[in-house]
C-alpha cells in the first residue's frame, strides 16, 4: 500500500485527492495546522480513513518530522494562502505559505528521502496579464498579485530542486476548478450560493466586483485526478490543466439565476469594494499537452458545473431551513 502526505487536506482539492486515493488504495496521512477551533467540514465523512497529522508550512522541523515517521512515497502540497485578494493585503504571510512554504516541503524531502515524488500546486494567476492566449506551458509569466508572484516562486523552485537534486517533482499549473467544496469568498461559490438564498427568499441582492474577468472554469474532482497521474509517469514534469473554454463572471451569473428561473439583473449589484488592484482579465489554458501525455480530460461542462453548484447550495440551504423549522417546534 503506497503512502501519499497531503498538505491542504482540508481545502477543497485536499478533501477530494484524499478521497481519490483511498479509492486507488493509498494510506493517506493528512497534515493540518493547528487553530483554536478544528475545521474538518470537507473531510469528516471519511476522517477515519486517513491520518490526520499536525504541521504547518513555516515550520521547518514540522516538515522533517513528518516526512520521517510516515515515510511516504508521494508528497502533494496543496497547502497555501489561496485567496488573491488576502494577499493584497497580507502580501508578506502570502509569501511566507504560498512562496517558501514550497521550499520549506522541498528542503524537507531533500534532506530525509529525495526518492520522494512531489506535486506542487501550481496556478493559472501566474500568466496574470497574459502573452498568449490560449496559455500553455511555454507561455511567459506576468503574474499581477502579490498570490501570483508567490506561486510563480514555487514553481520555479520546484523546477530547481528538480534539476538541482534530481529529485521527481512536478508543478501541475491548474486553472480555475470549483465545487459545491469551495470556499465561499471565491467569486462561483459565492454566487451559487446567493442564488440558492435569494431563491429561497433569505437575501435580495448579490453584491460582486469586477463582471469582466474571464475565467477557464473546471470541476475540481477532475483536477485532482490530473495531479496524481503527473506523479505516475516515467519522468518528472510541468502541465497545464484547463477546460480549453473561457467565461466572464456575468456569463457565470447568467446561468446561475437562470437555472431558478430568476433575472440576475434585479439582484445583482456591482461593487468597487471588489475591485482588485490589479485584475487577470482573461484566461483560457490549453490541455493539449495533458491530454496527450496523461489521458487526462475534463468531464464537466461549464453548464453543468454552475447547475451542480446551484442545486448543491439550493439543497443545503433547505436542508438548514428544515433544521431551523424543527427546532422551532
Ligand atoms: P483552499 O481550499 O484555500 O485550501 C488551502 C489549504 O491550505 C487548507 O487546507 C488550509 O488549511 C491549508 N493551509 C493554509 N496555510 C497553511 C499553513 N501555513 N500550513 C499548513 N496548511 C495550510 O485551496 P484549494 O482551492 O483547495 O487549492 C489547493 C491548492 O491549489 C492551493 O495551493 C491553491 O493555491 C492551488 N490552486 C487552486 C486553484 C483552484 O482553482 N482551486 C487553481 C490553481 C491552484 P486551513 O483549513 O487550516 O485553512
Ligand atoms: O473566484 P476568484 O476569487 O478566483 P481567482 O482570483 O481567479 O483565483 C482562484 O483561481 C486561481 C487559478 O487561476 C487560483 F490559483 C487561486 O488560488 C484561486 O483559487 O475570482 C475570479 C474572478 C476575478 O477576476 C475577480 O475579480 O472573479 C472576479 N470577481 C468579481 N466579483 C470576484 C468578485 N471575485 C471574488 N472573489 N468576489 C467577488 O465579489
Amino acid at each position: 500500500m503506497p503512502t501519499a502526505l497531503i498538505t491542504g487536506i482540508t481545502g477543497q482539492d485536499g478533501s477530494y485527492l484524499a478521497e481519490f486515493l483511498l479509492a486507488q488504495g493509498y494510506k493517506v496521512i493528512g497534515m493540518v495546522r493547528r487553530t483554536s477551533t478544528i475545521n474538518f467540514d470537507r473531510i469528516r465523512h471519511f476522517q477515519e480513513d486517513v491520518e490526520i497529522v499536525q504541521g504547518d508550512l513555516l515550520d521547518q522541523m514540522s516538515l522533517i518530522s513528518i516526512l520521517q515517521e510516515y515515510q511516504p512515497s508521494e508528497v502533494y502540497n496543496l497547502a497555501a494562502q489561496s485567496f488573491v485578494p488576502t494577499s493584497f493585503t497580507q502580501p508578506v504571510l502570502t509569501g511566507e505559505f504560498t512562496a517558501l512554504g514550497v521550499t520549506r516541503v522541498l528542503d524537507a524531502i531533500r534532506i530525509v528521502d529525495p526518492t520522494i515524488r512531489f506535486y506542487q500546486a501550481s496556478s493559472s494567476e501566474m500568466f496574470g496579464k497574459v502573452q498568449e492566449v490560449p496559455q500553455r506551458e511555454s507561455t511567459p509569466f506576468y503574474p499581477r498579485s502579490p498570490y501570483g508572484v508567490a506561486k510563480l516562486y514555487g514553481h520555479w523552485i520546484t523546477i530547481n530542486y528538480r534539476e538541482s537534486y534530481d529529485i521527481f517533482a512536478c508543478s501541475g499549473i491548474l486553472f480555475n476548478h470549483e465545487s459545491p467544496r469551495r470556499g465561499l469568498e471565491f467569486v462561483t461559490h459565492k454566487i451559487t450560493n446567493a442564488v440558492a438564498r435569494i431563491k429561497l427568499g433569505l437575501d435580495s441582492e448579490l453584491r460582486l466586483g469586477n463582471l469582466e474577468a474571464r475565467r477557464d472554469w473546471g470541476y475540481a474532482p477532475d483536477y485532482v485526478r490530473a495531479m496524481w497521474l503527473m506523479l505516475q509517469q516515467d519522468t518528472p514534469d510541468d502541465y497545464v490543466v484547463a477546460t480549453g473554454e473561457t467565461h466572464s463572471v456575468q456569463e457565470f451569473v447568467q446561468e446561475a439565476f437562470g437555472f431558478v428561473d430568476l433575472d440576475w439583473e434585479k439582484y445583482v449589484v456591482q461593487d468597487p469594494k471588489f475591485y482588485r488592484p490589479a485584475e487577470v482579465d482573461l484566461l483560457v489554458g490549453d490541455p493539449a499537452k495533458a491530454g496527450e501525455r496523461l489521458g487526462w480530460e475534463p468531464s464537466v461542462s461549464f453548464g453543468e458545473l454552475v447547475r451542480l453548484m446551484v442545486q448543491a447550495d439550493l439543497e443545503a440551504w433547505e436542508r438548514r431551513l428544515k433544521q431551523a423549522a424543527a427546532l422551532d417546534q
